[in-house]
Formats: structure tokens, sequence, C-alpha cells
């Protein structure tokens, strides 16, 4: 039995709504897991949110709410977006569950067992809307090097986890598992900063500082600091004790997506703290690129987010996941445009996609009264082997961390039908009444549009499902229902609304 499949976004902050940032990384993820499903394996998909520290804290201020009330709130419009999108999670955490709580407790007395964590003096500067200490050194101008905003001075006794014990032993691995960090030039982002002594993480704030998280064990004037408590979920999820078979049949995960931003702590942070805690390394960090909108990276502090929910108000699910998956390379940044958004939704969905499902059905309505006829059969099927190939490719991409490789195999495909139908012309065949050779066309066509809903699954599911139902098909296809030639005759298929009406 192989191991399941184990795919994990970044708790996201509920400080504010979600924006196509995180609907990217999450549909992302959604995509790696459906098509994990689709070839058949186990798969364990968890998101969730991030609910503490000063960011959570001042956003709950700023509503006059009290924190939890505030977070109460705020999780269900993730949720609720989510469920727009197709994101087809197993598990939502959230670092305010008791349970995760609990076992970051466990954690970090473990850590303490072990001495890796110690208590020290504090001293730096601090940027509040990115939560992150600087050194003097490391400050631009005086200001945080990273938003180029104020930093103030702080001074204070904190306890410290030793980073800087296990440096050697992380650049090692990394330089010994070419696939954990990626896309290589990330890795070598990673190595280049871990050329530099690392400094031990301060891992807690004075509650009298920040009442808003989870405490410190024994010491209930700290609290746990942010990043350290949601890193936590990726083990806490799966009901980390080193016993429980639910972790032990789950972990290590295969993928953590993760946004550029924070690779960091997931590539440096991360696999350190497991290494304390014996803990196996999971199997890939993988960081994507940003969505910039005139270059500048779409966030919530900038202001300059685009709102998915009205993205897919406007032009539906599949338009947006279209959208985000081909657009980019994964690994790259995009440039975020509606009007680019548009046209690929005309010219791909609309034009190349939509058309083809709507030429093949109305034509089967036309000249077979929608019934798939019996003919004598055929020796030759030149969109079959096409077809065949897509699987590979499409296999191929995804393990290689393509999507947007994938979609154009199946878009090659799409084309390629659409340029059969140009060619065989059936119009002409019914005209002059070669009912054989017309029905093998319309075969072809239909077999290879019942085939593209399969593949379609992971990456546009409500296109996948309204194709599927066409064909009397289950939603939910596996690559066991990948086969070609099992259309039955008088089988009656309707000809279905438009999948993408034209957008002005
Ligand atoms: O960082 N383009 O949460 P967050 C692409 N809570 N992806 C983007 C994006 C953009 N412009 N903006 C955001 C946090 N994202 C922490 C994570 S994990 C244990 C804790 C995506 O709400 C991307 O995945 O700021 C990025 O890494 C993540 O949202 C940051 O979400």
């Amino acid at each position: 039995m192989n191991k399941p499949f184990y795919i994990t976004t970044p708790l996201y902050y509920v400080n504010a709504r979600p924006h196509i940032g995180h609907a990217y990384t999450t549909i992302l993820c959604d995509t790696f897991a459906r098509f994990h499903r689709f070839l058949g394996e186990e798969v364990f998909f968890m998101t969730g949110t991030d609910e503490h520290g000063t960011k959570i804290d001042q956003a709950a201020k700023a509503q006059g709410k009290e924190a939890k009330l505030y977070v109460d709130e705020m999780v269900p419009v993730f949720k609720k977006l989510w469920d727009i999108i197709g994101i087809r999670y197993d598990h939502f955490i959230r670092t305010t569950d008791p349970s995760h709580q609990e076992i970051v407790q466990t954690i970090l007395k473990r850590l303490e067992s072990k001495r890796d964590i110690y208590k020290g003096n504090y001293k730096g500067w601090y940027c509040t809307p990115c939560e992150s200490f600087w050194t003097q050194l490391q400050l631009a101008g005086g200001k945080c090097p990273d938003c180029r905003r104020d930093v103030q001075e702080l001074c204070e006794e904190n306890y410290f986890f030793k980073l800087s014990n296990y440096q050697l032993w992380l650049v090692d691995y990394i330089g010994k598992h070419p696939g954990f960090v990626l896309p290589k030039t990330r890795q070598n982002e990673i190595l280049t900063f871990l050329e530099q002594p690392l400094e031990d993480l301060c891992i807690t704030r004075p509650r009298s500082r920040l009442s808003w998280g989870i405490s410190y064990p024994e010491s209930p004037e700290y609290v746990v600091y942010v990043w350290f408590d949601a890193l936590i979920n990726y083990v806490s999820g799966i009901e980390y004790s080193l016993a429980t078979q639910k972790f032990s049949s789950f972990w290590p995960a295969d993928v953590h997506m993760v946004g550029k931003d924070i690779l960091r702590q997931h590539a440096v942070y991360w696999p350190i703290m497991l290494k304390a805690l014996d803990i196996e390394m999971p199997q890939t960090v993988l960081a994507h690129g940003w969505w910039t909108i005139e270059g500048s990276k779409v966030s919530k502090s900038r202001g300059n987010t685009v709102d998915p929910f009205e993205i897919v108000n406007r032009y539906g699910v599949d338009a947006l996941r279209y959208y985000l998956l081909h657009e980019v390379k994964l690994g790259f940044d995009g440039s975020y445009s509606e009007d680019l958004l548009v046209e690929r939704f005309n010219s791909d969905l609309a034009n190349d996609l939509g058309n083809l499902v709507l030429r093949a059905t109305s034509m089967l309505d036309r000249y077979f009264k929608g019934k798939i006829p019996s003919t004598a059969g055929q020796d030759h099927s030149p969109l079959k082997k096409k077809v065949s190939e897509m699987l590979e490719i499409v296999r191929n991409q995804m393990r290689d961390f393509q999507p947007e490789g994938a979609i154009d195999a199946i878009w090659s495909v799409v084309r390629e039908a659409n340029r059969f139908v140009e060619q065989k012309k059936p119009w002409v065949l019914a005209r002059e009444r070669q009912q054989d050779e017309l029905g093998n066309v319309l075969i072809e066509l239909l077999e290879t549009v019942r085939l593209l809903g399969v593949i379609l699954f992971p990456f546009l599911p409500m296109s996948s499902r309204k194709i599927l139902q066409l064909f009397g098909m289950k939603d939910d296809p596996t690559v066991k229902e990948f086969k070609w030639g099992t259309l039955k005759p008088n089988t009656q298929i309707d000809k279905g609304e438009p999948l993408f009406p034209k957008v002005e």
C-alpha cells in the first residue's frame, strides 16, 4: 500500500479577506490533490488559517472586536471562497483549534528537554506589518528591509530556538536532496542565505506586548511567536505524536506549497524544527511566484488586491482556475490582468473547448437525433493516439510540478479535435449521405470530448462535471475511466448548454 499523498497550503492570515494570491496557492494544491486522486491514490489535502499574532490582534482591534470573535467571523469567508472555487480539502486546520495549541505546547516542552530552547535577551528592530525582527545591520536606511516602513527598537527577554545548532546539517541535507526545495533557483537562494551564520530564532513575545497567542508552557507571561505556532500545523493537523496512526500513515508531507515570500520559514525554520524533533523531512517545499499588478505584489498591505469572489461572479470558477493555473509557469511571477483573463476566456475556453463540446454534441443531435450510431467501425482513429499521448504528457508535467504544461497538452488535443472537424467536414459527409464515415467521425470526436471531460477534472472541475454529465458519467473520474472506445451505440447524448458563453 502506497503512502497517501499529503499536500498542504500555507495557513492564511485572517487579517483580511482572501485575494487572488491566496486563491492561486489553494487552486494549485487542489489541482495536485485532485490529480493524485484521479490516479487512484489516497490523498490528504490540508489548508487552514493562521489566527494568532500581531497582525490579527491589530485587525481585531481596528474593528473593536475580541480577537477570538474576529477570527471566528473571518474563517467562514475563507471556507466560502474555497467552496465556491471547487477546493476539495480533507481537513481545514485553524491555529486556534485546541488540539493544535496542545501539540504546539507539547513540542515546545520536547525541544526544551532536548536543550534546543534557551532564554536570552533580544535586542533588535521590529517591523510590525511584516512581523519581522531585524538586526541593526539588516536595516535598510533605518527602515524595514522588506517593506521599507518604520521599525521600532526592542530589548526584551525571550525564549530562543537554537537554529544555529543545525545550520551545517541543513546545508548538507539540502545539498543531498535536490528535490527538497524547488524550484532550483529558490534552492540556490536558500543555500546562499545559509552561507551567513544563522541567528537563533526568537520564539516568544512577552504577553505584556502581545496577548493574542498560544501560552508558552509553564511561562504564561509569554505567548508563542506566530510563525513557530503556525508551522507546527503541518504535523498537528495529522495528529502528531509519533505514535498516532494518522501521523504515521500521512507523514512525511509530499508537498508544502508556499509563496516565495515565506520560503525561508519553510525551508530553514521548519526543517530545523523537524530535525530537532527527530521527525522525517517533507519531500518537497515548493515555492511559487507572485501575482503582481503594475510590478507590485498583490497584497493586502499594499491594498492592490483582486477579489476572487468578484472574478468568479463575472466569469465563473473555471475561468479563474484556468487563468491562474495556465498563465504562469509554476515558480515564476505573473502580472495579473483581467483583460488577459477575458481574452483567454474567449479564445481558449469559449472558442476552443466550449465550441468543440457544443459542435460535437450538436452534430450528433442534428445527424443522428442525439444517439450514438452503430457503424461498421474504423481502422484508423487519428485522435485516439493524440489522446493517449496526452495522458502521458499530463502525468509527466504534473510529476514535474508544471500544471501549465499539463494544460497545454490538453489544449493541444482540444485544438487538434477542432482541426479534425474542419478537415472531415461532417456537414459534407451528411450532405453526401456517407453515414458510416459520418458516424465514425462523430464517435471519434465524442470519444475525444468525453476523455477531455475526464482529464479536465483536476484542472477545471466544473467543466469536467458538465462534460461528464452529457455522457451520463459520474463525477470524480479516475484514470481507470480514461479508456478510449467505451461509448455504446444508441446512447443518447444531449446537446447541452454552451460551457463558456462569450464575454464582451
Ligand atoms: O504568510 N501572489 O499568510 P498570508 C501569489 N500566515 N501568492 C500569494 C500572493 C501573491 N501576490 N499573496 C499571497 C502567511 N499569496 C502565513 C503563513 S504557513 C505556516 C503561515 C499566497 O495570509 C502565497 O501562498 O500572508 C503566500 O505564501 C501566502 O498567500 C501568504 O499568505
